[in-house]
């Protein structure tokens, strides 16, 4: 229960970063606390409160001049360089309103983008891009998205290999499993303990640490297999290989290789859980293409020792073992490979479904993977159906945009992109996750108008045409959940909407009646009405699951309900190993598909029938690295959460002369004069952009990681090519499909060069709002 203490209020609270009672005094957010149940809270909260009382807030509703003086698609090319011009929040919900009429009568419903990616707020109620979604389906509908940019190759492939994605992620063998059964921890992409700090739609708590802590303590040994050494946590004491970026798919071959070789491999298993392990073993042993991948082969596509690919086989081979992936694998071209072929060498290993054997994707990537998890509802607002039926696969925006009516290919299908008049954003921000930002101004030139609900002016809101404020969820009330949590939160309201934000809810509701559906938009509900219809329709199914939640009152006293983690660990695929006939995957198949008809039917150069290793467009394979010898990751920040709360303390912290860091290898800095706290510029065909340089020990040479999220800060506002200020690694990675397949984002292959910065560096402005007329 909210309650007063002396001069302060506490309000229990929930965000993506974990939970918290809001500490507020004279009307302002003043501190956070942890909740209490949270045995490693993330620091990141103690920043919320920066953000919510900034200079970045967007005071009030504002148009950019040119688009209010010539009307939509007027001087759009300026997007982003133009002043705003503030009006009345009458004025702007009318414009809006006209708009959607106006674009819906002459184009259709289909001219609407509103995919809306984004990772917004936690609630349920207020999560924006579920409003805005809910908002333009009851107008008729509207182009929307399918995928994320988290986990798209990830999302499109696992269905054809193993029958689900939900199902891997939802169902995925349980640390207390770990902890109890696993002999040796095998990590591509390491276990980070940096992005355990968020969770997908909020998270109460944070248990990876504490996991980790008990599996080296009952003598778990772990592989950090990464570009950087810091991917793994120093008190696990990890053996240490570090491939080249992109080259897991190869190392994993390898691997594979010296299993047959050395007949280690567990034929039985192949034979009754898997299918077209045969027809992947002609490629693996070079019988179809003249090519063995043994070891030395894969070693010098990865740079690493032959002997340590061969060794690390064989002790796979010779423990219980479990194998981990991260996303990060597959943001890359070709990103569906690694995650089949992690998958086809634990069928090979032949330990699925076997207590703490087989595998499980992103153990290290996200909060709540692999978390003990009880049986927890999740209350969800109803988004009605969109008629139209559009969908694009949502990292192909700019695409989309720049070329209207092309075909392209999807998943099996020819799919052709619509025509878009008009984007309409809440609760996300492209110009922070989309790959190279030069291209998306290019494309953001093309719609008439952009809407853009922001309560920060992130870029994604100075690209806009008509940018409304929108309140933090500290300005309202909701009820959260996270995607993977033991816990549904009661968010209460802390403090008053700052300057005239409004809640995205409030913005649609006035829009809808404007346009004569405000009862189906709201059901005749307010917020707390909502709030508690979802709570009551996640009561109801709860006691399906025979749990009872206390009545609204009472949860929202309490602050939270609970769902008890269940007695024995999970165990991923455990029903269909003991019996595959029985409980068959949901492949055509109904086993693990080594080698898909499916796929080899699409015909796909970049994504045959069975995991192959496919050189990618940019990578440090000899010939390829000249201009651009260095590799560009661009990891999660360990200071934020993608570009939110950049303007918070720990990430302003961090920064180097304003600037987000850059890791670089000692090896590579020293060639290049660079010192420890440089200015540096990094700079591609695409783009360049001012970082500041940490030199670090961790870094395999040829690799640098330039983490995402710093807000784009162009030296020339709305040009391309132009010098980001800042350090956004968008401006350098490419924007290009995974593979016919998937079309997820490929952020992760990307090549660049790094310069000492000699002049001055221009001041970084991204924190200062743009100019109103
Ligand atoms: N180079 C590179 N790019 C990447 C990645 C990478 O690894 N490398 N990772 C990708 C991944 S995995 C992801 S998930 C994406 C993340 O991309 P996004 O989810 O788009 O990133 P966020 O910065 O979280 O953007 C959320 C926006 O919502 C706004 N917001 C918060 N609450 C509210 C609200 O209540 N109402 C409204 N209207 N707005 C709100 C925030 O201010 C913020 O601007 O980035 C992708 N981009
Ligand atoms: N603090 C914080 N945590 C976050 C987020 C955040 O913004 N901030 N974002 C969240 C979101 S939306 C998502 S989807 C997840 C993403 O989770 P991930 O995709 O797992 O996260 P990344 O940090 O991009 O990558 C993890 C590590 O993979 C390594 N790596 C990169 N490329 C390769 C490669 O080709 N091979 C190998 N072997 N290793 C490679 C990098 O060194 C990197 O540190 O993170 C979540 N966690
Ligand atoms: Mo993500």
């Amino acid at each position: 229960m909210s309650e007063n203490i002396g001069q302060t209020t506490r309000h229990p609270h929930g965000s993506l970063w974990g939970s918290f009672d809001a500490i507020v005094a004279d009307g302002r957010l003043v501190g956070t606390e942890p909740f209490v149940r949270d045995a490693a809270p993330s620091p990141l909260i103690e920043a919320i409160p920066d953000a919510v009382h900034s200079d970045t807030r967007i005071d009030r509703p504002y148009v950019r001049a040119g688009w209010l003086e010539d009307g939509p698609g007027g001087r759009r090319e300026k997007r982003g360089a133009e002043p705003f011009v503030a009006v009345d929040w009458d004025t702007a919900l009318d414009l809006v309103a006209r708009e959607l009429e106006r674009v819906k009568a002459a184009y259709g419903n289909a001219a609407i983008y509103g995919g809306s990616y984004g990772w917004a707020s936690m609630g349920r109620v207020h999560r924006a891009n579920a409003q805005l979604h809910r908002f333009l389906n009851s107008f008729g509908g509207f182009t929307g998205s399918v995928q994320s940019y988290s986990v798209a190759a990830a999302m499109t492939i696992l269905p054809h290999v193993v029958g689900s994605f939900g199902g891997v992620i939802g169902g995925m063998s349980s640390w207390d499993g770990i902890v109890r059964d696993t002999e040796l921890f095998v990590a591509f992409g390491g276990l980070p303990l940096r992005n355990d700090q968020v969770g997908a739609s909020g998270t109460a708590t944070h248990e990876l640490e504490p996991w980790l802590r008990r599996a080296a303590e009952a003598g778990v040994h772990f592989v950090n297999i990464s570009p950087s050494r810091d991917d793994m946590a120093d008190f696990l004491a990890a053996d240490w290989l570090a491939p080249r970026p992109n080259t897991d798919t190869a190392l994993m071959l390898g691997l594979a290789h010296t299993l047959v070789d050395e007949d280690l491999h567990d034929r039985a298993f192949l034979a009754r859980c898997c299918t077209g392990y045969d027809t992947f073993e002609d490629y693996l042993c070079g019988r179809s293409d003249g090519t063995p991948k043994d070891a030395d082969w894969a070693a010098a596509i990865a740079d690493v020792e032959p002997q340590a690919i061969r060794a690390l086989a064989r002790r796979m081979a010779s423990h219980r073992t479990m194998l981990t992936a991260s996303y990060s694998l597959q943001r890359g071209e070709h990103g569906e490979q690694p995650f089949w072929m992690a998958i086809t060498l634990a069928a090979m290993l032949g330990q699925i479904g076997l207590p703490g054997g087989g595998f499980g994707l992103g153990y290290g990537s996200i909060a709540g993977i692999g978390m003990p998890r009880g049986p927890l509802v999740v209350p969800r607002l109803p988004l009605g159906r969109n008629e139209t039926g559009s969908i694009i696969p949502v990292a192909r925006i700019a695409d989309m945009l720049l070329e209207p009516g092309a075909t392209y290919d999807f998943n099996g299908e020819q799919r052709t992109y619509p025509e878009i008049r008009l984007v309409y954003w809440a609760g996300g921000n492209p110009f922070h996750h989309h790959q190279d930002l030069n291209r998306l101004i290019e494309a953001w030139r093309w719609p008439e108008t952009i809407v853009v609900h922001e309560p920060w002016w992130t870029a994604a809101a100075r690209h806009a045409d008509i940018v409304l404020p929108a309140t933090t969820s500290l300005e309202r009330n909701d009820i959260g959940a996270g995607d993977r949590d033991n816990f549904v939160v009661a968010m209460h309201q802390a403090i008053e909407p700052v300057g005239e934000a409004r809640n995205d809810y409030d913005i649609f509701t006035g829009l809808a009646g404007r346009l004569g559906f405000a009862d189906a938009y709201t059901e005749g509900r307010d917020e707390m009405g909502w709030i508690r219809h979802l709570y009551e329709v996640g009561r109801q199914q709860a006691a399906q699951h025979e749990l009872t939640w206390p009545d609204f009152d009472a949860f929202w006293a309490q602050g939270y309900v609970e769902a008890p983690a269940p007695a024995e660990p999970t165990v991923l695929f455990q029903a269909f190993r003991d019996d595959p006939v029985g409980n068959p995957l949901k492949t055509p198949s109904g086993r693990i598909e080594i080698f898909s008809e499916t796929i080899a039917s699409f015909g796909y150069d970049d994504c045959p029938g069975r995991p192959t290793w496919l050189e990618p467009r940019e990578w440090l394979g000899a010939d390829k690295a000249g201009a651009f010898p260095l590799h560009l990751l661009s990891s999660q920040p360990k200071t934020r959460l993608h570009s939110q709360l950049d303007q918070g303390r720990l990430s302003l912290a961090d920064k180097i002369a304003g600037r987000e860091p850059v890791y670089i290898s000692p090896a590579d800095a020293e060639a290049r004069g660079i010192a420890d706290g440089d200015v540096v510029r990094l700079f591609n065909d695409r783009g360049q952009a001012l970082a500041g340089a940490r030199v670090s020990a961790a870094m395999r040479p040829g690799v640098v990681c330039l983490p995402t999220g710093a807000w784009f800060d162009p030296l020339e506002p709305g040009a391309t090519g132009s010098l980001d200020k800042h350090g956004n690694p968008n401006v350098l990675t490419q924007d290009v499909g995974t593979s016919s397949l998937a079309q997820g984002p490929s952020a992760q292959s990307a090549l660049v060069e790094v310069e000492r910065y000699a002049g001055k560096p221009p001041a970084v402005t991204a924190f200062v709002p743009p100019a109103t007329a």
